[in-house]
């Protein structure tokens, strides 16, 4: 509605012959709850690309214990909804190693922040399955009864040793397909294929053919 009235009376300035440039867009309305900021890098790339805009609001928000990412994910989102009342997004990821029974998996952060990338190659000394997996869920909440969750995922192996210096899991993990971390590929290449970048670019698609891009 507001876009609309923005939107004809850019229309009405140029019948005008006045400049309109510098008019400003209104604010995004959709807010990303996250305390971790390169999550919100990464988001930023992905979202901006489809021209989807989206306001950081760095938030630490309860998270259920649960074995699956998805009711992590829209539990958290809508529990956030309940305080904010306004369209939101949070995503929640997680490494999944298949010699470990998928742990970290709902443990990455507090695995992260804990024994870290080390302790992880420390677990896997001599095993030979180095398969593993990222995965991403994105929680929509709209309105207290109209949510929409998208996932992705990525599978690849567990390098040796740590290679690269990006964030979290990024000097371990390898993508299948290539022999490079996601630490040593950069961000441009990582958003190619990433776990975060397939979910998130299903959000973006939802958004624009609902109308709701911002
Ligand atoms: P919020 O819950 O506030 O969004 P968080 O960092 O706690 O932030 P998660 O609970 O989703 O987020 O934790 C997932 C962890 O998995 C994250 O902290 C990283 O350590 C790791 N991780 C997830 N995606 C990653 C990626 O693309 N690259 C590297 N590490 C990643």
């Amino acid at each position: 509605m507001f876009q609309q009235l923005v939107t004809q009376y850019r229309a009405r300035l140029k019948a005008l012959k006045l400049d309109t440039s510098r008019l400003r867009s209104p604010p995004p309305r959709l807010v990303f709850v996250t305390s971790n900021r390169d999550k919100v890098i990464e988001a930023k790339r992905i979202l901006q690309a489809c021209g989807v805009q989206f306001k950081h609001l760095s938030l630490r928000y309860p998270e259920i214990q649960d074995s699956s990412l998805r009711k992590i994910a829209l539990t958290s989102a809508i529990s956030v909804y309940r305080r904010l009342r306004q369209p939101l997004f949070t995503e929640d990821s997680g490494l999944f190693i298949e010699a470990l029974g998928g742990f970290p998996g709902p443990y990455s952060s507090y695995v992260q922040e804990t024994i870290g990338n080390i302790g992880i190659l420390r677990l896997m000394e001599g095993v030979r399955n180095r398969s593993s997996r990222f995965e991403s869920v994105v929680a929509y909440v709209e309105s207290p009864r109209k949510n929409q969750v998208f996932t992705g995922s990525v599978e690849g192996r567990i390098s040796i040793e740590e290679r690269g210096s990006r964030w979290g899991f990024d000097p371990i993990f390898i993508p299948s397909g290539t022999d490079l971390t996601f630490a040593e590929m950069g961000p441009e290449a990582k958003q190619k294929l990433s776990h975060r970048a397939i979910a998130l670019g299903k959000f973006a698609s939802w958004l624009i053919e609902h109308g709701r891009k911002r």
